[in-house]
């Protein structure tokens, strides 16, 4: 079945004033500032000194490809996570033990976009354990251990382009799934060296799913789905009744591959797919799937070794939707959907089409009803199209404009973000009827209920992470900070508490109550289980060695010095590799480790732990290094030097330390 094309020109005229409509409205003032504040807002955000904030919030970078945490309802930044982006605050990246964790089939890729924060979760609602999320653009999720507040497991995706909708969870855990954005031709290099004109034949989606080792956090790709060529863009797990389901909204239905801000939107409808993920685990334990090309790597953080290991996978097992009637099923859904929502009931499904006047409600009751029915429109490709009708619970009308995420309350209300109007719209999910409505500063993106897409929000706030910021900061030049807001949800109204800048783009966020992250919380790496091979676990191990080129430096750091502190017969051509491991056995004391000339960042060691700078002396002379971390009265003595000779001198490999405590 092929729905026509709106192709009259008064149609795209219509869509062209639709797209006019999205693109011009985008910095649109909503009520005054003064009209949108209590009195107060201040007492039911403030944070006294010294007192902890009741949730963490974890947030995602968007293009400074990190997840940072603040606390709620203060909006103070806590912590910056380095996981996609290398970070010389924290030298990953930079050290040789943290390298490996960007490693991927196309080399060390330092950046990336991450837009999806996805805690993990028992019996559907997030256990303070890990936190996930998407690299979009070379396609990977990242596994973030909320013990260390540190990325524990990076995995690529193979066959998938732009890895957007992405990484939702399942209730526990057992998956997190990677749909991809842009379809693209797959296989051996003849079958991806194809003109781009030809993507309706040749050009195929894929949605993976990826399981977690409960223990370990390694992940691996359990079994891959092939689908038709379209865009996905977000997804959520069923839940409850629907558990055992997962839902993508898709676009691009059109095919287009080119203009396509108008090519991909002349379809009245797109798509929410239904995936049977019960029955693609048991196709896939069954044997009935087919090991295709799909080369990529799984990174993992060694916590005894305190150093990345790579496993590199060959192929993926794909299953062929084709051959397994009863495995996909297409809603239709209206223009262009973005995000794709499951209440906490489980029982309904949130379609947010962007260019919708309208947010459909879908029940997964009624889904059932249609499929057993077979109460179909057609077919997409192959793959069975349930009638909209068959399958709606109802439509929210004119909820406002450019519709785009929704969270949940554990009252059974929704809260829609609508970038277009630049607002937060309340409605309920029984009844449909919009309940209230809040303007945000400015062009709403995502928002944030804490607990908001599991079986059991916590509610109390939402938070909104806008696109545009103008004047509600002072101005630092032509970028400005992006902005988040918070409101409370207590009461029928939502009341804007706060605005807090915050780091890269926000996209999705999550949020947990503190107490049920702090149990798991590691506050330093003990020193007797450090497996570095090039640990030094006392100052009596420290030495150098020398293996051809490469020289060795085996160096310990504690308060108020390195040791070795002095070193000399290092040559011109000599590779050096500082290992320096911190003995202090206490919380908050790391010490850093930078060299000068060095083209790299600093090192910034935990303590327990070892990490590894390579140098490569320039010139010849004698060089310092130093502590960068100003960890006591003594820090501006915690240094060194290195002296550099010729590359055919003589003069020996010495390392020595003269300190107080040299012999402990
Ligand atoms: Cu920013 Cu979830 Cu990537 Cu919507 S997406 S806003
Ligand atoms: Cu160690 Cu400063």
């Amino acid at each position: 079945m092929k729905r026509p094309l709106l192709t009259s020109s008064l149609l795209l005229g219509a869509a062209g004033a639709l797209f006019l409509l999205f693109n011009s409205l985008q910095g649109c003032r909503p009520r005054t500032v003064e009209a949108a504040v209590g009195g107060d807002a201040a007492s039911r955000t403030y944070v006294k000194p010294g007192a902890y904030d009741e949730f963490y919030n974890l947030v995602s970078g968007g293009f400074s490809g990190q997840v940072a945490v603040y606390g709620l309802p203060s909006g103070r930044l806590l912590r910056e996570i380095p996981v996609f982006s290398v970070d010389p605050e924290s030298g990953y990246g930079y050290s040789e033990e943290t390298k490996g964790m960007l490693s991927t089939t196309q080399g060390f890729i330092p950046w990336d976009d991450s837009h999806h924060p996805e805690l993990s979760q028992t019996d559907g609602v997030p256990d303070g354990k890990w936190c996930f999320i998407n690299g979009n653009n070379t396609p990977r999720i990242a596994l973030i251990d909320l013990g260390t507040f540190r990325t524990a497991s990076i995995i690529e995706i193979p066959n998938s382009a732009g890895n957007h909708s992405s990484p939702f969870t399942t209730g526990n855990s057992e998956y997190v799934v990677a749909g991809t954005r842009f379809s693209i031709p797959m296989g051996d290099e003849s079958s991806r060296d194809v003109p781009i004109k030809t993507y309706k034949e040749n050009f195929k989606g894929t949605v993976s799913f990826i399981h977690p080792d409960p223990e370990t956090g390694k992940m691996n790709i359990a079994f891959q789905i092939k689908t038709p060529g379209v865009n996905f863009d977000l997804s959520h797990a069923g839940k409850g009744p629907s558990e055992g389901w997962f839902f993508f909204s898709c676009y691009n239905t059109e095919q287009a591959y080119s203009l396509m801000e108008v090519n991909s939107s002349q379809r009245d409808k797109d798509f929410i797919m239904a995936v049977n993920w019960r029955m693609a685990e048991q196709l896939a334990r069954e044997g009935k799937g087919k090991r295709v090309p799909g080369k990529h790597h799984s990174n993992w953080w060694n916590h005894h070794t305190h150093s990345a290991e790579s496993t590199v996978y060959e192929d993926v097992l794909q299953l062929d939707p084709k051959e397994h009637p009863g495995l996909l099923y297409f809603m239709p859904c209206p223009k262009s959907p973005h995000g794709c929502d499951v209440d906490p009931s489980g029982k309904y499904i949130i379609g947010s089409g962007k260019l919708a006047a309208l947010i459909p409600v879908f029940s997964f009751e009624k889904m059932k009803a249609a499929i057993a029915a077979n109460d179909l429109e057609g077919d997409y490709d192959g793959i069975p199209v349930l009638k909209y009708e068959s399958v709606l619970h109802g439509e929210v009308k004119k909820p406002g404009l450019g519709p785009l995420h929704t969270e949940f309350d554990a009252n059974g209300n929704a809260y829609t973000s609508m970038f277009v109007s630049s607002e937060i719209v309340k409605w309920n999910v029984q009844s449909l009827e919009v309940l209230d409505r809040v303007p945000t500063y400015y062009s709403i993106g995502h928002l944030m209920v804490p607990g908001g897409d599991s079986k059991k929000p916590w509610g109390k706030y939402v938070v909104a992470y806008n696109k545009i910021t103008k004047d509600r900061y002072l101005p630092t030049g032509p970028e400005l900070s992006q902005s988040a807001q918070l409101y409370s949800i207590e009461g029928d109204k939502m009341e804007l508490l706060l605005d807090f800048p915050t780091t890269g783009e926000p996209h999705y966020a999550q949020a947990i109550p503190a107490d049920l992250v702090r149990p798991r919380e590691v506050k330093f790496f003990k020193i007797e289980e450090n497996q570095h091979p090039y640990a030094a676990k006392g100052e009596k191990e420290t030495r150098v060695e020398r293996k051809g080129k490469e020289v060795h430096i085996y160096m310990t750091t504690i308060r108020s010095h390195f040791a070795p502190d002095n070193v000399e017969g290092v040559k011109l051509g000599d590779e050096v590799y500082f290992h320096v491991t911190n003995l202090e056995q206490d919380w908050d004391v790391p010490h850093g480790f930078a060299i000068k000339g060095a083209q790299n960042a600093e090192l910034l060691i935990m303590p327990g732990e070892t990490q590894t700078l390579k140098w490569v002396p320039g010139r010849v002379g004698v060089v310092p290094y130093y502590c960068t971390d100003f960890c006591s009265a003594l820090h501006q003595e915690m240094q060194g030097y290195v002296r550099v000779s010729p590359a055919n001198s003589t003069v020996p490999l010495t390392a020595y330390t003269v300190s107080v405590d040299a012999e402990l």
